[in-house]
């Protein structure tokens, strides 16, 4: 490997070792660890054309990949060898991979999810493509400045990105706007705009580097490269104006969170990306079969969220206008393709386009979605229509174009199938199916845990990291001291290491036998980081007020980001910033308890924090988080939850037993009975002096005493609008709190908990979730057979 290092330093970089930058090395190595998959790729390719296997599209706005060396390194077994070469090199082998961007095309879950199920994929060896959009600029890059959130462009493609492989070939036109002609009872588009969609390929390796797909993302690029006529004239600006606005489509992912931006802009996006895949698969589709109508066996579509519901339109417009089919067979055609995943309940991210915008940006489509609404209706009289007051709502349309619809765990999709779509489910009784989500264990234990990783391993060999339920064997390592003194080592490593690089990145020191508590995701009043600070600022008073007992000392880290035009959760991170100068700063309560919020928190801070973590923070109002995944990221990696019975919190607790999880709070069923109740949360207020004395605190400014009004309207909220329910559940959380306090006192008995946790973690595999999707939706199989079959 070495020498192939210096091959590709030379050739491909034009660089000699003299000269080299850790730029330079880390994309030889990356350059070589790409060459080293590309064989598995072709090979798994060669295997899905020769047996026409049917494969699986799973399109999606969001990709949250994060960097890709550890696990291109570990899924191909090469650990030791790229080790050793850099260090024959003489290269810091850990400098060259912190070098790597990370690659930050999502919002939170749903994007690293998909990033997840394409590792899954590829290690079961399902024939599978990844379709989504190479955005320019990810998202957003987070500073504090005085405590408040700066966002600067993120800019991970300014340096060549090394995994992928551009297909200039490979290229759709993908028109906008313009009229729909009528002739002979066919219809005709005639866009008034069109840009260019390219190519951009990933492979994607599995486990032991036995299959390998593609994750094929579409950059906007102008048909024309530049007006010449306007250059000559000496008009520069008019000469790229065309450009600038065709690549604008591919310029950024929106920093939106589970809020629906209602931007013209963003329903291109969508379209733009949907269209390249529906018509890239269709050509791979028709290089092998002659039949169209054989299509829904060879192809099977999954919609991650409604953003590229416009598939279902698209696929029947190509498939009337193009095809010759008439509408009602290409509609059954293709609602056997398809298939959708619900992410969200909450209202505001249920997307909606207003009729005008999208017959102007996409008026063929307008119509088919007319046509699909009007046969719904035709066959189930008095069923929700898609088009609705002036809006397409595509949520209903994506309902009613999928053969199946899945919620992300077992409470969200009940609650699917008892709220949003409560209708079309009436109707449809079999479309609705659970899937509940699941982390990779490859990234998530494996490649962020050597620690943990080597204990297991030294028990069990190296077959639980494609078999996760094997972990269930360490369930009778609970009894044994040794061992769990062990595990209780292995995490004490990783605090070790994060007190180090907290102390470094945020110039606060803390204490690695204190309880490390972490709360990190998307800022967002439903997830609730403003009751974690109350509950904070309320143990802190109490700390003060009784300095001689033998308090359990606790560091309290928070990471995320919030939406820019989000302005509730931009002045909960501005609060918590405050607070932490003000609690740190604090001589009596200095060495039992620190606030530290370590900003731009991305999937790399997530690998460093949650084999660090003690505790982990779940606390959404129930029946708010449809899922969550960080949830079982820190269980699986040997941290307690503290959590509500929200999202797949439910799941893990089934299975790591309720000893083994500190549960609290209002179920989904009281929270909306509470909200009936007028003035819940004043009353709640009322009854929890602990809770009036820290509101009234950040009322009167003792965490900003610089600006003492800083806060009067997130208070005020609390009193008047606590839609989330921090009021009513804060007292139940504070106890449960304490609780976590006195187990943590023994740390024996702590670590055979956190033990328990681990072992009890293999369901939450992603394999298993994507075992199910082939299973219940996508009828399809992994590849032994298929291997076989083609050999
Ligand atoms: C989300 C849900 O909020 C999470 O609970 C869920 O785990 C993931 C994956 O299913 O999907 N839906 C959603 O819109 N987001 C989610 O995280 N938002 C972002 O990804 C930003």
């Amino acid at each position: 490997m070495k020498n192939e290092i210096l091959k590709r330093l030379r050739y491909s970089l034009g660089k000699d070792a003299d000269h080299a930058s850790v730029y330079d090395w880390r994309m030889a190595l990356s350059l070589v660890l790409r060459d080293h998959m590309v064989d598995t790729w072709f090979d798994s390719t060669r295997a899905a054309y020769g047996t026409s296997a049917k494969r699986v599209y799973y399109l999606s706005m969001e990709f949250l990949i994060g960097r890709l060396i550890e696990d291109m390194i570990s899924n191909q077994g090469l650990e030791t060898e790229a080790r050793n070469a850099m260090k024959a090199l003489g290269q810091d082998f850990d400098t060259i991979v912190h070098n790597e961007p990370d690659a930050a095309l999502g919002n939170g879950g749903l994007g690293r999810l998909a990033a997840c199920f394409m590792d899954s994929l590829a290690t079961l060896g399902i024939p599978a493509y990844g379709y989504g959009i190479r955005y320019e600029h990810g998202l957003f890059e987070q500073s504090f400045v005085e405590g408040e959130q700066m966002e600067k462009p993120e800019t991970w493609l300014s340096q060549r990105h090394a995994w992928e492989f551009e297909r200039p070939e490979v290229q759709y036109r993908i028109g906008f706007g313009g009229h729909v002609s009528h002739s002979e009872g066919r219809a005709k588009w005639h866009p008034g705009d069109s840009v260019l969609a390219t190519a951009h390929d990933t492979p994607i390796v599995g486990w032991k580097g036995v299959w390998g797909n593609t994750l094929r993302l579409w950059s906007a690029d102008p048909v024309r490269q530049f007006d010449l006529a306007s250059f000559n004239r000496g008009d520069y600006l008019a000469a790229g104006r065309s450009e600038a606005l065709a690549r604008t489509i591919s310029r950024v992912l929106y920093p939106d969170d589970t809020t629906e931006s209602g931007k013209e802009l963003r329903l291109k996006q969508e379209y733009f990306f949907t269209a390249a895949s529906i018509m890239d698969l269709l050509r791979r589709f028709l290089s092998d079969h002659d039949d169209i109508r054989a299509l829904p066996d060879a192809v099977a579509i999954q919609l991650n969220d409604t953003h590229p519901a416009i598939a279902g339109p698209e696929l029947v417009r190509l498939l009337v206008d193009e095809h010759g089919l008439e509408m009602p067979e290409a509609i059954d055609l293709a609602r056997r393709c398809l298939a959708y995943t619900n992410h969200t309940l909450l209202p505001e991210a249920l997307e909606r386009w207003h009729e005008g915008l999208l017959g102007r940006i996409l008026p063929r489509h307008l119509e088919i979605i007319r046509a699909i609404d009007d046969s719904h209706q035709a066959e189930h009289p008095g069923s929700p229509r898609i088009l609705e007051h002036g809006d397409v709502r595509m949520g209903e349309l994506a309902f009613i174009m999928a053969h199946k619809v899945n919620g992300v765990s077992a409470l969200h999709t009940e609650l699917v199938k008892e709220t949003v779509f409560a209708d079309l489910h009436r109707i449809h009784p079999t479309r609705i199916i659970n899937q509940t989500n699941g982390i990779t264990p490859r990234r998530w234990l494996y490649g962020c845990n050597p620690a943990l990783r080597n204990l297991i391993s030294e028990e069990l060999g190296e077959s639980w990291v494609s078999d996760l339920e094997q972990l269930s064997a360490l369930t009778d390592k609970r009894g044994d001291s040794a061992f769990v003194a062990d595990f209780h080592a292995a995490k004490r490593v990783n605090k070790v290491a994060l007190s180090n690089w907290i102390g470094q990145t945020c110039d606060v020191q803390i204490d690695p036998d204190a309880m490390f508590d972490v709360q990190i995701k998307r800022i967002h009043e439903y997830k609730r980081q403003l009751m974690n600070l109350l509950e904070t600022i309320a143990l802190w008073n109490e700390m003060r007020d009784h300095p001689e007992k033998d308090w359990t000392p606790r560091v309290k880290i928070f990471g995320g980001k919030a939406a820019p035009g989000y302005f509730m959760a931009k002045d909960i991170i501005h609060l918590i910033n405050d607070t932490a100068s003000v609690i740190n700063a604090d001589p009596v309560t200095r060495d039992r308890l620190k606030i530290v919020f370590p900003p731009n928190y991305n999937v790399t801070m997530a690998e460093r924090l949650i084999p660090a973590a003690d505790l982990s923070e779940q606390i959404s109002t129930a029946g708010k988080e449809a899922s969550g995944t960080g949830n079982m990221k820190f269980a699986l990696n040997g941290a307690l939850t503290i959590g509500t019975l929200d999202g797949a919190n439910v799941e893990i607790r089934e299975h790591v037993g309720s000893e083994n999880f500190f549960l609290f709070g209002l179920t989904a069923a009281e929270v909306m009975e509470r909200r009936q109740q007028p003035g819940f949360s004043r009353a709640a207020i009322e009854a929890s002096p602990r809770l009036r004395r820290v509101l009234g605190q950040i009322f009167e400014g003792r965490f900003s005493p610089q600006d003492p009004h800083r806060y009067h309207g997130l208070v005020g909220m609390l009193y008047d609008h606590d839609h989330f329910l921090v009021t009513c559940d804060f007292d139940s959380y504070f106890d449960t709190q304490r609780r976590a306090d006195i187990a943590f006192q023994s740390q024996q008995s702590w670590a055979t908990m956190a033990l328990m946790n681990t072992a009890s973690m293999g369901w939450f595999s992603s394999d298993r979730t994507i075992r199910g999707y082939a299973r219940d939706i996508w009828k399809t199989r992994p590849h032994g057979a298929l291997l076989e079959k083609s050999a």
